[in-house]
């Protein structure tokens, strides 16, 4: 049982540094076990005040300032000099640390990835490097040495010289430290340039290991036009003459943005159309935009402490969806992003975890890398966008760049300069910033002598330690439709807790509401009977013609109701030739399991995972049989012979065929079979192999991918998933179990282990909630074990037990019981204490 309660750490409590850092020399003499890290720190005065350094899991070898030696005071979670012994000025301090790369199986600070090294920075593993004031408002200029037989050996910034055993890299932008990376091992680079529109010729260059080559023009052409995207939309260049990403196997997230030198988790590098999928194809390219937009919101502008995080992650996610949609289809991709947002955000807004887009206070800030200071991040901005127009909006990001650069700022600084460009007033909208909870907007309509009246009323339910909520500003797009199309439209922004507005039309309109999703909220509008299926077949806003068709769909999977209207509207909308295919794929998708779940207890109702998953099989069996034959004959059109495109409108068309795959296969199991056998892309391939796995009909086909595949991690990844997210619910834990004993089943390999657990506790919601308690008591199991490795990616994976509320007693005190059981696990990490602790309060 624990019993040392750690002290959170709390914004309120804000000092400024008391030590400043101009420069850093560090010299690495690598070695898998035993790496010897020289840091040399030119310090200035700050605040002034004793010298603290973070350091973890570090053997000081010897330390000096100003060439004396000295021994410092070690403590857990660093070393301290007080002020009495440290000169009135600046003063250099050297340092030398020992570390163990190897061992290093939190994949924080430098470890060892298939016998590369490389590092990860953000957001304290810098000092599991060396001892540092490890806290982002300390920037410094970097100069690197690294010592060691690696045949490649990079570091931030620009190459500064190398020879036999070593290269030097000098980064002329002053960073914090959780942008410092390493990378040295046995690599290959595909290399490109781009000249900057200012003249600047930038190498790009993406290191892979031997074989990988091929799979990397992908990334390569994505990155080239993030570059230019960010110069034409934003104004913002590339600033080094060298910009490289590495790939990597062993990662716990996405990637990272550190300067100059991005390390990436290779499934979002590495792509073939027979390796990859649409959707990795259009991850690779939003992902590599978003560490690359990092480079000015993030590195060049940076925070000033931890708390605000989505000052740099929600605008980066809001830059990388604007460029995707760019890039792409911008409805379909608003439709992708609200899909994400209510699975993973709207989920946590709900649950015990709900907290602030700037919380006020963490345990483990690794903990707080979240759907919502991520993507609810991103929503804020896109209202402040909607509420100060576009063009106000572009006059306050040039004055961030402007006011800002090289410093580390605040959510007030952003606030700041929309206030001081546009002239609005910001004080209300920054309670977005500070409260949980995703606002319910209530709306009653009145049609009276040719005067439309909306009434909007909202309300935001209480949050752990928030019970009171106060009204925020929600800026609502409206249109009205009328027998000949649309009469009327606009933006009303509801700041109060009621208003509201009031529009002269000869006719009653049917009203479109909260058009493109113009706020991250719940509107609770059902209107008049037969308004929502007239959105369905007529409203000019992509978005809402979509929302009103998932919402009919809602309506029968939440409350039982009569299909009917979903159904005729889904088929005019499936076989108009005039949209979209992917807009098409889009509206014939049902809501996840876990979202009618999520819709299930907002009434109030616990939660049948068997009956939700049935409803919904019944409802998609129900659209199959509805279209008939008109199932094959749309797969058959929407062919896309030749070669093989990841962009374009080929994509759209392959997931509109294989969802009518999929329908087809719900009236006709074998239907996979000849797809599957036919298919020239992963697209396809996986697409036929998952629904042949969910009609238990896979297990020849599993094998021959297996057989296929299993050289390329990223390949076997998807395969352990379709296993664990495809499964009968009633035996998917013994499938699971049994997958834990294959050979390929490396556990330690986060994306591995995602896979499989994540593959089946996320995947398979059924499987994971069976009644008998199994499903939890694999999962507990699994993440008790990994957290002894591996606590951040344990900690992040026990989020799948915090919707655990929803359900029944019976499934409620199986999880509780699991939940305990974590709990007082001997050893168990901060991290996972924390998410634990949380979920259960
Ligand atoms: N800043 C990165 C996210 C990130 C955070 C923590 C990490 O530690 C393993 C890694 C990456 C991003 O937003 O892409
Ligand atoms: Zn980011």
């Amino acid at each position: 049982m624990r019993t040392d309660t750690p002290v959170p750490t709390r914004l309120q409590d804000y000092t400024p540094p008391a030590w400043l850092v101009e420069t850093v020399h560090l010299t690495f003499r690598l070695d898998p076990e035993a790496t010897v890290v020289r840091s040399e720190i030119r310090f200035v005065p700050g605040a002034g005040g004793d010298l603290h350094l973070d350091g973890q899991a570090l053997r000081l070898l010897s330390a000096s300032i100003n060439g004396e030696a000295i021994r410092p005071d070690l403590h857990e979670c660093g070393l301290t000099v007080l002020e009495e012994q440290l000169p009135d000025g600046p003063f250099t301090w050297v340092a030398e640390t020992r570390i163990n790369p190897q061992a290093n199986t939190a994949l924080e600070g430098l470890y060892m990835s298939n016998g590369m090294y490389c590092t990860q920075c953000e957001a304290e593993g810098f000092r599991r490097i060396t001892y540092f004031p490890d806290r982002p408002d300390v920037m410094a200029v970097y100069t690197v040495r690294i010592e060691g037989a690696e045949p490649v050996m990079l570091s931030n910034g620009n190459p500064a010289g190398s020879g036999e055993g070593w290269a030097e890299w000098h980064d002329p932008w002053p960073k914090p430290s959780y942008l410092f990376a390493l990378v040295a091992g046995d690599l290959r680079s595909v290399e490109d340039s781009f000249t900057t529109r200012s003249g600047r010729d930038v190498d790009l260059r993406i290191w892979v290991r031997d074989g990988d080559q091929d799979r990397c023009a992908y990334a390569m052409d994505s990155l080239k036009r993030s570059m230019k995207w960010d110069e034409e939309v934003y104004g913002r260049e590339y600033d080094l003459d060298l910009f490289q990403i590495v790939a990597v196997d062993d990662f716990n997230a996405g990637a990272m943005e550190n300067k100059g030198l991005n390390i990436f988790n290779s499934k979002y590098v590495l792509a073939s159309p027979e390796t990859a999928t649409d959707g990795d194809f259009e991850g690779i390219e939003s992902v590599i935009a978003h560490e690359y937009f990092h480079n000015w919101t993030g590195n060049r502008i940076t925070c000033r402490d931890w708390f605000q995080l989505s000052l740099k992650e929600g605008l980066t996610v809001f830059r990388d969806q604007q460029f995707s949609a760019d890039m792409r289809s911008e409805p379909v991709k608003r439709i992708d992003d609200v899909l994400r947002l209510r699975a993973a955000q709207f989920r946590e807004d709900a649950g015990p975890l709900a907290h602030p887009v700037r919380p006020a206070e963490y345990i483990e800030i690794n903990n707080f890398y979240t759907a919502t200071v991520y993507e609810k991040g991103a929503e804020l901005i896109r209202m402040l966008r909607e509420i100060v127009g576009a063009e106000g909006y572009a006059k306050a990001l040039d004055l961030y760049f402007e006011r800002h650069d090289g410093e580390a700022a605040t959510i007030e600084d952003w606030l700041k300069v929309f206030e001081d460009a546009t002239g609005h007033d910001l004080t209300q909208f920054k309670r977005w910033y500070e409260q949980a909870g995703t606002p319910r907007v209530h709306v009653a309509e009145q049609f009276e002598d040719g005067r439309f009246t909306l009434t909007f009323r909202q309300e935001t339910p209480p949050t752990p330690g928030q019970p009171e909520k106060a009204p925020v500003p929600i800026p609502i797009r409206w249109g009205l439709l009328g027998a000949q199309g649309e009469v009327a439209a606009g933006t009303f922004v509801l700041d109060k807790a009621q208003d509201s507005l009031i529009v002269e039309v000869p006719e009653r309109p049917v009203p479109s509401l909260l058009r493109g999703f113009s706020a991250p909220v719940i509107l609770m509008h059902e209107g008049a009977p037969g308004d929502r299926a007239a959105r369905l077949a007529r409203d000019t806003d992509p978005f809402n013609r979509w929302e009103a068709g998932r919402s009919l769909a809602l309506d029968t999977l939440v409350q039982g109701a009569d299909p009917q209207d979903w159904l005729d509207g889904t088929i005019a909308v499936a076989m108009d030739e005039t949209l979209d295919p992917t807009f098409r794929a889009l509206a014939l998708g049902l809501p996840s399991e876990d979202e009618i779940a999520r819709q299930i207890a907002e009434t109030g109702r616990s939660v049948d995972p068997d009956a939700v998953r049935a409803d919904r099989i019944g409802l998609d069996r129900k659209l199959a049989e509805a279209l008939g034959p008109r199932a094959a004959e749309l797969r058959a059109a929407m062919a896309t012979p030749g070669p093989y495109s990841p962009d374009g409108d080929a994509p759209g068309k392959r997931e509109l065929a294989n969802r009518m795959l999929g329908l087809m296969t719900r009236l006709d199991p074998t239907a996979p079979e000849a797809p599957f056998a036919d298919a020239t892309n992963m697209t396809d391939r996986l697409t036929a192999l998952a629904l042949l796995v969910r009609e238990g009909r896979g297990e020849a086909a599993l094998a021959e991918f297996h057989a296929q595949w299993q050289h390329l991690p990223g390949v076997v990844d998807k395969w352990f998933a379709v296993q664990a997210g495809q499964a009968a619910p009633d035996r998917a834990v013994e499938v699971v179990t049994a997958l834990t004993e294959h050979p390929d089943f490396n556990w330690k390999t986060p994306n591995r282990f995602r896979a499989l657990v994540g593959g089946f506790a996320g995947g398979n919601p059924a499987g994971f909630h069976r009644v008998d308690g199994a499903g939890y008591r694999f999962v507990a199991d699994w993440l008790i074990r990994l957290d002894k490795l591996n606590p951040m990616t344990a900690a992040r994976l026990s989020g799948v037990f915090e919707t655990w509320r929803r359900y029944d007693d019976t499934r409620q005190d199986l999880m509780e019981a699991e939940l305990e059981r974590i709990a007082s696990t001997d050893g168990l990490s901060r991290d996972t204490a924390e998410m634990i602790g949380r979920i259960r309060a």
